[in-house]
């Protein structure tokens, strides 16, 4: 059986508790790697590692030369796609023809991109008047904030752990890493593309475990660690900031959504149809800015729900390597009771149960697989906990709605603001809309068309800080003012 280790200090290393668990196929159920659970000890070790690399060869690289290597990791995960791949796609199961397409190009393009950005971006500087009429100069300069504690989730696991890394390193900081339990392959795979990339020993360490209790925890509390980033749940947020207080150090939050789609009756069907068919079951509704809540303007309601309906029922359930699937399991059987747990609930609450609702016949293979139906509702009342709380699944609540203020309103009555999706041929009307909506990503009649140099991020509960772009240069680097007096 495959063993997953820890990469400390450009090596791979064992737990020095000799504890591991294992790493599930989510498709089949089948156990397909064991991995070392790092405590304490291996925190101890990456932090220690990380600290030095910033002091060693890393710290003194010219920033042409520190881009470059960049760019070589960003060629060498390109080079070694297909084994990125085959691993993104065991610890998940999600289809080939999308990973190939998103997780692991765009895994990779996280390096090139902030290694460009950070190479370009000027920074200000103001000449003052002195009474003594001579002067002063003021500049900022930047630098790496240190070492970043590195948090990632399991949904999309490459990419949005580089979304993280890519800017980190190109600011000049070390990382230590904790990938997900659920999803430690690709992370640990990087180790070595970071070696013959010529990223210095320290500067890309990886300690696998869990969160409470574990190295997630042990991470967050460490001293030496200078600021954290993390991506999952906002209970976790909430969990992460308390230990960042010690120390006062700085957080980078993209948490969780409950994220609307509205459909105005004047929009291009066609394609609200299919933009809303991904943004609820693309990744098998484990995308953070999926949508779980659709409105749409009254006239259109009965159509958009029967094509929505038929588009659910024509997906491709099935194994990630068939070039015809296009929907994949959950993450893990924990999660299915999780989501399948809300299913029931919506019934509960007095749902009409569109299109699926339960767990779908699949072949013996797969049968320990965390298979689950595309689902639909509609009739809910707007306090129902399926409307309100994050299930993180494939399935959307639809309801009508008659007037732009009424959907404004229904639209921002959540505890989130991550995504917000507007499908309409008006665009004053879009632009009036989106202005009112409380979210950090607003799509007009698209969903994830994401430029990576633009700023990506949450308000209220959804998150603290952006990410992309020059915006996450705020968050992996620290600026001082120089003032020269003349
Ligand atoms: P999660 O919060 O359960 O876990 C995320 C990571 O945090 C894992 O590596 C986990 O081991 C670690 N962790 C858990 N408890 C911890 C603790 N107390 N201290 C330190 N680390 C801890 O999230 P998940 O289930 O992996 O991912 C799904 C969630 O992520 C959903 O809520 C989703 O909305 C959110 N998400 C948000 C974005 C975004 O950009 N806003 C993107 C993807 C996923
Ligand atoms: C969150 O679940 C997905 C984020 C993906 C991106 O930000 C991207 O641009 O690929």
């Amino acid at each position: 059986m495959k063993e997953i280790r820890h990469f400390i200090n450009g090596e791979y290393v064992a737990s020095e508790s000799g504890r591991l668990f294992d790493d599930i196929d989510p498709a089949t159920g089948e156990n397909i790697a064991r991995v070392h659970e790092g405590g304490k000890a291996e925190i101890d070790r990456a932090v220690a590692a990380a600290r030095a690399a910033l002091d060693g060869e890393w710290g003194h690289l010219p920033i042409a030369e520190r881009m470059a290597r960049l760019h070589r990791v960003a060629d060498r995960i390109n080079e070694r796609f297909e084994e990125f791949l085959a691993a993104e796609c065991a610890d998940t199961g999600k289809p080939r023809s999308m990973a190939s397409h998103i997780d692991i190009p765009r895994g990779a393009a996280n390096f090139k991109i902030f290694a460009d950005l950070v190479k370009n971006v000027p920074t200000e500087s103001f000449h003052m008047d002195t009474p003594d009429g001579t002067g002063a100069l003021n500049y900022a300069i930047r630098r790496p904030k240190g070492v970043i504690g590195v948090i990632s989730p399991w949904n999309l696991p490459l990419l949005l752990m580089t979304w993280k890394v890519g800017p980190a390193l190109a600011c000049g900081n070390a990382v230590v890493v904790k990938p997900s339990e659920e999803t430690p392959q690709t992370t640990a795979l990087l180790g070595e593309v970071m070696n013959e990339a010529g990223i210095p020993a320290g500067v890309y360490n990886v300690v696998h475990g869990f969160g409470p209790g574990s190295a997630g925890e042990y991470l967050t509390q460490h001293k030496g660690v200078d600021a954290v980033t993390f991506t999952g749940e906002t209970r976790t947020g909430t969990a992460i900031m308390k230990a960042a207080a010690e120390g006062i150090r700085d957080v980078s939050f993209e948490l969780g959504g409950k994220n609307p789609a509205i459909v105005f009756a004047d929009a291009d069907l066609d394609q609200a149809i299919e933009g809303t068919m991904r943004s609820a079951f693309a990744n098998c509704g484990q995308v953070c800015f999926g949508t779980e809540r659709v409105y749409v303007e009254r006239p259109v309601f009965d159509e958009f729900v029967s094509r929505l309906k038929a588009g659910a029922e024509a997906l491709k359930m099935g194994p990630s390597q068939d070039p015809d699937v296009n929907f994949g399991p959950l993450i893990s059987q924990e999660h299915r009771d999780k989501v399948l747990g809300y299913y029931r609930l919506a019934e509960e609450e007095g749902a009409t149960v569109v299109t699926g609702g339960g767990v779908p016949e699949m072949p013996e293979a797969f049968g320990g697989g965390a298979w689950i139906q595309p689902t639909i509702w509609t009739g809910l009342g707007d306090d129902a906990r399926v409307v309100r709380e994050e299930i993180f699944g494939p399935c959307c609540h639809i309801r009508p709605f008659d007037s732009e203020d009424e959907v404004v309103g229904l639209a921002n009555d959540t505890d989130y603001g991550l995504a917000a999706t507007v499908w309409t041929r008006d665009l004053a009307r879009a632009n009036r809309v989106v202005r009112r909506l409380e979210a950090g990503l607003l799509w007009v009649n698209s969903w994830f068309l994401r430029d990576l140099r633009t700023p990506f991020g949450g308000m209220k509960s959804s998150g603290i800080g952006r990410e992309g772009g020059v915006h996450g240069l705020e968050f992996y680097s620290e600026l001082s003012n120089v003032c020269i007096k003349l």
